[in-house]
């Protein structure tokens, strides 16, 4: 039993709603929602857009192993619409992105898969709402 954080981002459509739908579909895809943190409005990180973003961060419980957590996270954002990915640095608006925050206390260093998330402690948007939730 893996524990996995989790961080959930939108700015486009009906933003919350794309956070609910995206926390029903992890419950249905990759494991058990324990805990979810209040949503978060943020201004955009890294690059300039009108639209602001909501952030979360949920803890996850699953049987998944690592590789196949990601997978989902990112079958999802495919299910929910998500098209342009951040190439480099360079963000894009979106739909929904579900990032890979920690999983239990592993190090991950893969080239398309890095734990913990390399750029998270440097993020508000993503370091509140996480402290709300771990333990
Ligand atoms: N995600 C990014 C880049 N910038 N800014 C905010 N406020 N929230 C995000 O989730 C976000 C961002 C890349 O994933
Ligand atoms: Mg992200
Ligand atoms: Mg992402």
């Amino acid at each position: 039993m893996y524990k996995v954080y989790l961080g959930l981002g939108t700015n486009l459509g009906n933003r919350k709603r794309n956070i609910r739908e995206a926390i029903d579909k992890i419950g249905e895809q990759i494991g058990v929602v324990k805990r979810q943190s209040a949503l978060y409005e943020t201004e955009p990180w890294g690059y300039s857009s009108p639209n602001h973003y909501i952030n979360s961060c949920v803890l996850v419980l699953t049987e998944m192993a690592p590789r196949q957590v990601l997978e989902a996270t990112q079958k999802i954002e495919r299910e929910m619409g998500r098209t342009m990915k951040s190439v480099d640095g360079e963000y894009f608006d979106r739909i929904i992105d579900i990032d890979i925050l920690l999983i239990d206390d592993l190090k991950i260093d893969e080239p398309d898969f890095k734990v913990p998330h390399p750029l998270m402690e440097e993020r508000d948007f993503v370091m509140k709402p996480l402290k709300e939730i771990l333990k």
